[in-house]
């Protein structure tokens, strides 16, 4: 029993990987690596608006310098675990080839304005 879920936690894992890597834009990468901090103040993210370089991987070291909990989440399913204040973590959005939004994915955080866009530059 036990042999079979782990069988089952294996599966998922792997289709997991597999739809992550299908979702990637096909993009030729550049092999630089666009590295952004991005706090919180109040109920928005500075900076909300991030530019990277049309086939950068991008990575974002979120700090939550706010006083709730935060997380940071992007349009590529790619996100933070919920921080509380005073807690940082870094996240690998991965190659990033088109715009992409991110937000806050705790309660309704989003909509108190805690979003922000990812611009490509080419
Ligand atoms: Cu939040």
């Amino acid at each position: 029993m036990k042999k079979r879920i782990l069988a089952l936690g294996l599966a998922l894992v792997a289709a997991a990987t597999l739809t992550g890597c299908s979702s990637e834009p096909d993009v030729e990468p550049t092999g630089h690596t666009t590295t952004v901090t991005v706090q919180v103040q109040g109920m928005s993210y500075t900076p909300s608006e991030i530019e990277v370089p049309l086939g950068d991987e991008l990575v974002v070291e979120f700090e939550n310098t706010g006083t709730d909990l935060h997380d940071i989440e992007f349009g590529n399913g790619e996100a933070s675990e919920r921080l509380n204040p005073g807690e940082t973590e870094t996240v690998n959005v991965g190659v990033v080839g088109e715009d992409m939004d991110f937000w806050c994915s705790v309660s309704n955080h989003r909509a108190m304005g805690m979003e922000g866009t990812i611009t490509v530059a080419e």
